[in-house]
């Protein structure tokens, strides 16, 4: 039976999803949708497993269904009218004794990847073929997972009085400096993709207080590593009258949040647990580590990593910090010359800066501080990093109409995702990676 057939016959659109399917419903007609993941044929009796977006489905078929049956392409689309019924299977509660079998689209006999994961394929050809890889129910459920952090995230917020922004993504110049911006012709004039929203977000709250925005952030990087993409997403958020260290106890408590929603989520997965998730269930009540940049520095030395004072910590001395330090902690109080203009100095050393990172290990995943509020500080920062404050006029300005002061953060939401399921490379938690070699689809 074909789509056409079935629209005829005025077939039922779908009744339950496979997971809805239990013991209490024997005896009754069904109407299931989703695509053939396996057809296994025994001769008189035959078996269709339907997958859907919520799980798997035995179906028995025989005589005229099963003929029908024989032909489908796996991965094809149909619609299963069925009985359920009890089964000797331990893998299924119940399943369909199958009335009608409706092919809504068929697939092709030769698919470019077997979205099962039994064939396994490289990544590369997994994400060229990505909404067919999404079918792998490992794999959708780090974007099902995706999907309720940030519904958390937004909770989060809401509850401390945020109010959710987007900013520009198309703008005049660059919004931090540096040269790693995308440019294009824009009516006769250039234009650059917003490498984070920091300008904005601190002009927002002039008036606003407290605003958050999650968006992408696009850097003309050429880099070529597991942890860095051309476009990603960030969680931003600034606040008028917090100091760095509510900034950081903040999102120390979002990031709580976020483990905790991850350990009830891992309860919910039945069929397909999130087997890969990782909770970090010990850590949801213990305070992270916040380590001064001048203490890294102490602790590199003594494992043999010599950095001269005012130095950045290269990747080596992360990955070494990180050894010490294997899950959150903070790298807080970084030289002022490290940071960007918008970074506030200490009060008692103003050599040394109101900043922090977020680290997983060696993996950075917020950024953020005190901003510095104050207009003339600001120019005279602009100039000592080459940048003309002339091209920061516009957001210069606003520091002239009552800015509070303020502080914010940017956490990297694709890595997040990686620390959370363990993947190791950011390309598996974005659906459509951008990097410098890849750019569809
Ligand atoms: P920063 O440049 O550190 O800070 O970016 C914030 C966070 O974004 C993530 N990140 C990346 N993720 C994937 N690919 C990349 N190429 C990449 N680069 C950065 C990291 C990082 O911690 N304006 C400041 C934030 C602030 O102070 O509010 C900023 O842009 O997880």
């Amino acid at each position: 039976m074909t789509s056409d057939d079935a629209y005829k016959e005025n077939i039922k659109k779908r009744t339950h999803y496979a997971s809805q399917l239990s013991k209490k419903y024997i005896g009754i007609e069904v109407v299931v949708s989703g695509w053939v993941e396996d057809i296994r044929d025994i001769g008189k009796l035959g078996f269709i497993m339907l997958r859907d977006v919520s799980g798997l489905v035995q179906t028995v078929l025989v005589g005229e269904t099963l003929q029908t049956a024989r032909s489908i392409p796996r991965q094809s689309n149909v619609i299963i009218v069925g009985t359920v019924q009890d089964t000797k299977s331990k893998n299924f509660p119940v399943e369909l004794k199958v009335n009608k079998v409706i092919v809504l689209s068929e697939a092709s006999l030769s698919l470019p990847i077997d979205p099962t994961g039994r064939v396994e394929s490289n990544l590369d050809n997994r994400l060229d073929s990505r909404a067919l890889d999404l079918r792998n129910p490992k794999v959708q459920n780090i974007f099902v997972l995706r999907s309720g952090i940030l519904r958390v995230i937004r909770d989060f917020f809401y509850e401390h009085q945020f109010i959710e922004v987007n900013t520009p993504k198309i703008i005049g110049s660059a919004s931090e400096g540096g040269s790693n911006l995308f440019s294009f012709d824009y009516f006769k004039r250039k234009g650059y993709l917003a490498q984070s929203p920091q300008l904005y977000k601190e002009q927002l709250v002039l008036s606003l207080d407290r605003v958050f925005e999650i968006a992408p952030y696009f850097r003309a990087e050429n880099s070529h590593t597991l942890r860095h993409l051309n476009e990603f997403q960030s969680v931003d958020m600034e606040a008028a009258y917090l100091d760095y260290t509510d900034m950081m106890d903040l999102i120390e408590s979002l990031i709580k949040k976020i483990l905790d929603f991850s350990k009830q989520s891992n309860r919910i997965g039945q069929e397909n647990p999130l087997f890969e998730l990782r909770t970090f269930e010990e850590l949801i009540n213990k305070p992270f580590p916040r380590v001064t940049y001048e203490d890294c520095l102490t602790q590199l030395n003594e494992m043999g990593e010599k950095i001269e004072f005012g130095e950045d910590l290269s990747d080596s001395s992360l990955k070494k910090l990180g050894e010490k330090y294997d899950k959150f902690f903070f790298i807080i109080d970084w030289p002022l010359d490290l940071k960007p203009f918008y970074i506030h100095e200490k009060y008692d050393n103003p050599s040394m800066s109101k900043s922090f990172d977020l680290q997983f290990g060696y993996l950075e995943l917020v950024s953020g501080g005190t901003r510095q509020h104050d207009v003339s500080k600001l120019k005279s920062r602009l100039e000592l990093q080459g940048l003309s404050y002339e091209s920061f006029r516009d957001h210069l300005r606003v520091f002239e109409w009552g800015m509070p002061p303020h502080s914010g953060c940017g956490l990297g939401l694709d890595r997040l995702l990686m620390v959370l399921t363990g993947v190791n490379n950011i390309r598996e938690t974005v659906l459509y990676p951008r990097d410098t070699s890849r750019i569809s689809p």
